[in-house]
């Protein structure tokens, strides 16, 4: 069976309790849920990792080579971490970088993403439904 590891980056474990006219009313257990039975309906094994530090997930994605695929929401690492960036591009599976709100309708400083140019490809605006799509495109790029 194939392996898919989802990444959330710093408070994201806080969705759904503030902003949700930004992030959305779901909380990250809902996204992680939807991904898991997704991922059934596709034959793919979902599992997902959240964490605020930068070093956790850089050691999370070292320790990802038995998976197929990676989609990762840096979250506010995503302008800021070179050290990620770099973890990402020793990654030789399809990588999604997913945001929920469209980074570029927002503040400058969120219109730079460190990993846009490490990724296979990008998602950004649609909320939780970009980690579906996310789902459905490395189904799509990975095979059966
Ligand atoms: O739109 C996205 O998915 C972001 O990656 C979310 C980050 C933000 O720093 C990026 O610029 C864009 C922020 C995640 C914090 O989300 C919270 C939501 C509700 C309550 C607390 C935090």
């Amino acid at each position: 069976m194939k392996k898919v590891l989802v990444i959330h980056g710093p408070n994201l474990n806080r969705l759904g309790t503030r902003e949700p006219e930004i992030y959305g009313h779901q909380t990250l257990a809902d996204i992680d849920s939807a991904l898991v039975e997704r991922g059934k309906a596709f034959g793919i094994e979902v599992e997902s990792f959240q964490s605020n530090h930068e070093g956790a997930i850089v050691d999370k994605i070292q320790s990802a080579a038995n998976y197929h695929g990676l989609i990762i929401n840096p979250a506010a690492y995503t302008h800021t971490s070179i050290a990620i960036r770099d973890a990402i591009l020793a990654i030789d599976f399809p990588v999604i970088e997913v945001h929920l709100s469209n980074i570029y309708k927002r503040e400058p400083f969120r219109h730079h993403s460190m990993i846009s140019d490490a990724v296979t490809g990008k998602i950004v605006g649609l909320g939780h439904h970009g980690y579906l799509l996310a789902l459905e495109a490395v189904h799509g790029l990975i095979g059966r």
